[in-house]
């Protein structure tokens, strides 16, 4: 990376390190994706986000684009530097979800085998989620389905929009049916603003990663909650990344105006749910600190959350830091909550053994 100095390596630790938010990128998708960008009118934040790392000859884009594609003696060597034991590894963003159906649906399944198949090899370092294509909600479920009874993944990954359709749209509620029925958590990960939001964030520059992609998701997560999902699927559990994408900070607020707005009859689409939403925050997600590497904030989620619910995750390779290892080793906080954050959460979420 573009940094000169060695980073000490992080010290020993009484718990595992279990990092939950961790990409990977098989080198056909690549394929799959220079073909979107190079096809007609491709989706704005795609070409912002995929064409940027697909072609840009920065230490950060080449860092990246070669990391995503190792499942193996690369990875392992940067986790071993860095100190995590375990990676929860899922395909990166927008994964199949740009694709076609047809192409989705299948090539979900070639990320699930070939995913699987690095598990298998390396049982105690990788652990994976299952990539589904919302494009197409029954083959989704079957593939939720095959990829945790069959090939012992135990995660399900979404990023987030699907071409600018939310999973709040009951068409999808499949996908939750499956998931539930399986004890299997939805990580909600991000994705850029689809095309008809994210005109004001593409100006500025402000469509990825750094804003864009914590505005929309923290906003398809409240969809889920306003759309009673919880309420149908009450024993579902979805992890957010990025601090739950600030949906902590902003719960009174949530609260406060979801009951004036269903009180007043303001809208069709808001209607009673059987809880504040801050309740659903506490009871059906998981939060991971992807991303912030931030003492006040993750004391604070775990204050709003409960410290049985805030999970470590450092977003390899996209912030491949090192350092913030030890700066997260050394927060103040109690040893039994260090080791939930590290550790003991990420078993419970993710069913690991
Ligand atoms: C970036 C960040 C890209 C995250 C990601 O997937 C990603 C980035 C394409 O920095 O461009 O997962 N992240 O979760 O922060
Ligand atoms: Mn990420």
């Amino acid at each position: 990376m573009e940094q000169a100095q060695t980073i000490a390596q992080p010290a020993k630790v009484d718990y595992a390190r279990i990092a939950t938010e961790e990409a990977f990128a098989p080198p056909e998708m690549l394929k799959i994706w220079r073909k979107i960008l190079d096809g007609a009118d491709p989706d704005p934040g795609f070409v912002s986000l995929i064409g940027f790392y697909m072609s840009s000859p920065s230490a950060r884009a080449r860092h990246i684009i070669e990391c995503l594609q190792d499942l193996d003696q690369l990875r392992l060597q940067h986790m071993d530097e860095a100190g995590i034991d375990r990676q929860v590894i899922a395909l990166t963003s927008p994964g199949v979800q740009v694709m076609d159906k047809d192409t989705a649906v299948s090539f979900a399944q070639v990320a699930n085998d070939q995913l699987s198949e690095a598990v298998r090899k390396h049982p105690t370092r990788f652990s994976g989620m299952v990539a589904i294509a919302p494009q197409d909600p029954a083959a989704a479920a079957k593939e939720i389905e095959r990829g945790v009874q069959e090939l012992g993944l135990t995660g399900i990954i979404v990023n987030s929009h699907t071409q600018g359709e939310y999973l709040s749209d009951p068409k999808f509620w499949e996908i939750f049916e499956a998931a539930q029925a399986n004890d299997t958590p939805i990580y909600l990960h991000p994705n850029t603003p689809p095309r008809n939001m994210i005109g004001p964030f593409l100006e500025c520059g402000l469509d990825g990663a750094i804003y864009g992609f914590g505005v929309e998701t923290g906003m398809h997560a409240l969809r889920l909650i306003t759309a009673g999902v919880f309420d149908r699927f009450p024993k579902l559990q979805i992890i957010l990344g990025h601090m739950g994408e600030a949906l902590p900070f902003w719960s009174y607020r949530l609260d406060y105006m979801h009951r004036a707005t269903v009180v007043s009859k303001r809208y069709a689409s808001m209607q009673p749910i059987k809880k504040k939403p801050s309740e659903y925050l506490r009871e059906n997600f998981y939060i991971t600190n992807s991303g912030v590497a931030s003492e006040p904030a993750i004391k604070f989620t775990q204050d709003m959350m409960g410290a049985d619910r805030v999970m470590y995750a450092m977003d390899y390779p996209y912030q491949h830091a090192v350092e913030e290892v030890s700066i997260l080793d050394g927060m103040a906080i109690s040893a039994e909550d260090k080791k939930r954050f590290f550790q003991s959460n990420a078993e419970a979420a993710f069913r690991l053994k």
